[in-house]
């Protein structure tokens, strides 16, 4: 295999428990092998022998060098819009009562089952595209707008489809139970059977790696998202919950109990959600999209998290109702200003613990034996990735091993 040389670049490797800041490496070399790193630090010490044998030689001219960024929560492939909804709540409409009238996911939902699967590809290539512009090169992307087999399958297709025709990572997790479609209206528990044999079907066709729950006095109950979180635990899936968005439900609690990967949202998280996420090692995304679009006022417990230790990550939450965000960069900026991350544990968010939330160990940070995933900037040092609102400081981005 042909190793490449990267110079004349800063790292900011975002290794934990490295001395510096960031993990920041001055005048870092990077020596790729095929889709792995096989070196990195700082280019004084970079072996001779090693160096002999690289084949291929890039100058970075100046560059910062990331890992890739890692979109860790998004409703990426949905049908239509919400644009007049967002015109009603404007005029004092809540999320909650449009939802209630039958607007909100459910017409999302009717949009999604309208749209062919060529439709659904074609308009989320565009979404994809953005974000892979700013330097993603993982993605996670829900199901939850088919709400049957039929649709659900074509929704997880569209993304693995995507996922083969561009440059990142796919990976999918199925959130059958996200609302309750209109041909189960008030049979929730019965809607909830019908999941079961559901997500066996679409995880023996090879479309699931996660599953998901909206677990909201609007959504499934803690015992109805327990009893989707036994079917995936009897297929060896691991699960992760959208929790404490609108009101304290204890979803923490029930998900860390099932050792999730991550809780999601998490604004009225209470302390003893926190204690069980931190002891579980439960990552919890925060969505500072959804906050500002939904004009939220409760912050999720910043404090609460960081005494805990819980690692917390960050997402756009892209999706047409309460997020409909195509940029990951913006996120950091909102989380550093509304939710009071410093840049460096942001820029965590988009890349060491967002991995963690997916239960990925090979990437998020730069380090050897890693994924060659990683972005190169135009800025002189890694707060300016959070400092700025609605640049794209991205010069070029490489997914395993090839600039792209
Ligand atoms: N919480 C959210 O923020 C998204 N899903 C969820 O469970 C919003 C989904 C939508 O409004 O379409
Ligand atoms: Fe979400």
């Amino acid at each position: 295999m042909s190793l490449s040389l990267w110079t004349h670049c800063d790292a900011a490797t975002l290794q934990s428990g490295a001395a510096q800041p960031y993990g920041l490496v001055p005048d870092a070399a990077l020596v790729t092998e095929g889709e792995v790193i096989r070196w990195i630090g700082a280019r004084q010490e970079l072996p001779s022998d090693l160096k002999a044998q690289c084949h291929a030689e890039h100058d970075c001219e100046g560059a910062l060098i990331t890992p890739g960024l890692i979109d860790c929560h998004t409703h990426l492939v949905y049908g239509g819009d919400r644009a007049a909804e967002f015109e009603q709540r404007l005029q004092g409409v809540s999320y909650e009562a449009i939802a209630r009238q039958g607007g909100g996911i459910a017409s999302t939902v009717r949009a999604t089952r309208e749209a062919s699967a060529a439709e659904l590809e074609r308009s989320s290539a565009k979404r994809l595209s953005a974000l892979i512009a700013e330097g993603v090169t993982t993605i996670e992307i829900k199901s939850g707008y088919g709400l049957s087999l039929e649709h659900e399958r074509k929704c997880l297709q569209v993304a693995r489809s995507l996922g083969c025709k561009q440059a990142i990572d796919v990976r999918t997790t199925f959130l059958g139970a996200h609302a309750v479609p209109p041909e189960f209206a008030g049979q929730s528990d019965a809607y909830v059977d019908s999941l079961l044999p559901m997500l066996q079907s679409l995880h023996a066709e090879g479309l699931v790696d996660a599953v998901d729950a909206f677990c909201e006095r609007i959504g499934f109950s803690a015992a109805q998202t327990a009893r989707v979180f036994d079917a995936a635990r009897a297929l060896g899936l691991p699960v992760k919950l959208h929790a404490e968005q609108l009101s304290d439900s204890g979803g923490a609690q029930l998900a860390a109990s099932y050792g999730a990967l991550s809780c999601d949202h998490l604004e009225w998280l209470s302390l003893e959600g926190a204690a069980a996420m931190a002891q579980a090692g439960t990552v919890a995304v925060l969505l500072p999209g959804a906050f500002y679009f939904l004009r939220e006022t409760k912050l999720p417990p910043m404090d609460l998290l960081r005494q805990h230790q819980v690692p917390m990550a960050l997402s756009t939450d892209c999706n047409p109702g309460s997020s409909p965000c195509t940029s990951l960069l913006l996120m950091l900026n909102m989380a550093c200003t509304l939710f009071r991350f410093t840049p460096e544990e942001a820029l965590a968010g988009v890349t060491r613990h967002a991995a963690q939330a997916l239960g990925l160990a090979d990437r998020g940070v730069l380090a050897a034996g890693l994924r060659a995933d990683f972005a190169l900037w135009d800025v002189a040092h890694p707060a300016a990735l959070a400092y700025a609102i609605g640049a794209n400081p991205l010069r070029a981005s490489v997914f395993k091993g090839t600039l792209r």
